[in-house]
């Protein structure tokens, strides 16, 4: 049987589905749909949620999803992190929430799994290199994760840290960058209900190349924004310092990082990008087709803010 025609059947018709407002729960999770290969530990019951199926466009497969990689702690070629996946250890694994916050709380990653059930959203996701992917992730609401440490009052943005362990090849020499991997939002843009903490895709634990056991997941913000194997989360009164935006200066890579077709990288444009398994480029959406951030950055230049 030829497996290429039997899953673009499948998508065509969860597609006409979707138009007829049948949804998701008729006809499965995405990660069902388009499914290639299973190769991790399966999440329990991670329902897609209806309200994010990416318009119905149709997810990445999961091979491309876990074989072209970014995460420069595995190295820096795309097939890296995949080949060297086994040298993060995730477990055990703690999540630190601390900082601006009234209740300050080092968390076992087993009790984020049992307090805050994860769910199937489907979301692009689009690099600042010029590529995008569509991937159905599992995962729960970042600020979920906030509220349970109440903010203070003076809490105006959120810092994530990534993992550092010695058996990483990418942080023995120099990568281009430093290490830790930090990432940081504003306390609105964290609160918004697009940012997820994933925790799975496919309906399958992270897999480690894609930033096991838990990562950031912002959709509208280019890729380098989504911190991955996140091991401390800091509320700050102040505009935490970031791995990208201190590259180069500062002028390549901005703070906000808010997917914009109009503003060019200094290196290249930013108006198309290329999904990983189509030919032709296609045009890059503002907010990467997340409008219901724009509300956010209301009043700002978003030419100086980038
Ligand atoms: N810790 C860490 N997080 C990271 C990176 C990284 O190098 N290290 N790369 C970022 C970049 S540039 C992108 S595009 C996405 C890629 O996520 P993916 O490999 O799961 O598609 O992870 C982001 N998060
Ligand atoms: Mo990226």
């Amino acid at each position: 049987m030829d497996m290429e025609i039997t899953s673009k059947r499948l998508y065509l018709r969860r597609r006409d589905f979707l138009k007829l407002g049948a949804g998701a729960t008729l006809l499965g999770s995405a990660a069902a749909m388009a499914r290639k290969a299973t190769h991790g530990p399966k999440l329990p019951g991670a329902k897609p949620n209806p309200k994010y199926l990416a318009d119905g466009e149709k997810p990445t497969p999961f091979d491309d999803v876990t074989s072209y990689n970014n995460f420069y702690e595995l190295g820096t070629d795309k097939g890296d992190p995949s080949a060297n996946a086994a040298a993060l250890q995730t477990r055990p694994w703690t999540v630190e929430v601390t900082g601006e916050v009234g209740k300050p709380k080092k968390w076992d990653l087993d009790e984020i799994l049992k307090t805050f059930p994860a769910e199937e959203r489907v979301y692009r996701m689009r690099c600042v290199e010029g590529w995008s992917m569509v991937i159905p992730w599992d995962g729960f609401p970042l600020g979920d994760l906030l509220k349970k440490a109440e903010p203070t009052s003076r809490a105006k943005y959120v810092a994530f840290e990534s993992a550092v362990q010695p058996g990483m090849p990418g942080v023995k020499g120099y990568a281009g960058i430093p290490f830790p991997y930090l990432e940081g939002l504003r306390l609105d843009e964290a609160m918004h209900p697009l940012a997820l903490l994933a925790v799975g895709l496919y309906g399958e634990a992270l897999p480690n190349q894609d930033g096991a056991p838990i990562r950031l997941v912002v959709p509208w913000k280019y890729g380098f924004k989504s911190a991955k194997s996140i091991v401390r989360i800091s509320l700050r009164e102040t505009q935490p310092t970031t791995t990208w935006n201190q590259y180069g200066g500062g002028v390549e890579y901005g703070f906000y990082a808010n997917v914009n077709p109009e503003v060019d990288h200094p290196r290249w444009s930013q108006a198309k990008e290329r999904r990983i398994g189509e030919l032709l480029r296609r045009k890059t959406l503002p907010f990467n087709g997340y409008p219901e951030v724009a509300s956010l950055y209301a009043g700002m230049d978003l030419r100086k803010f980038y």
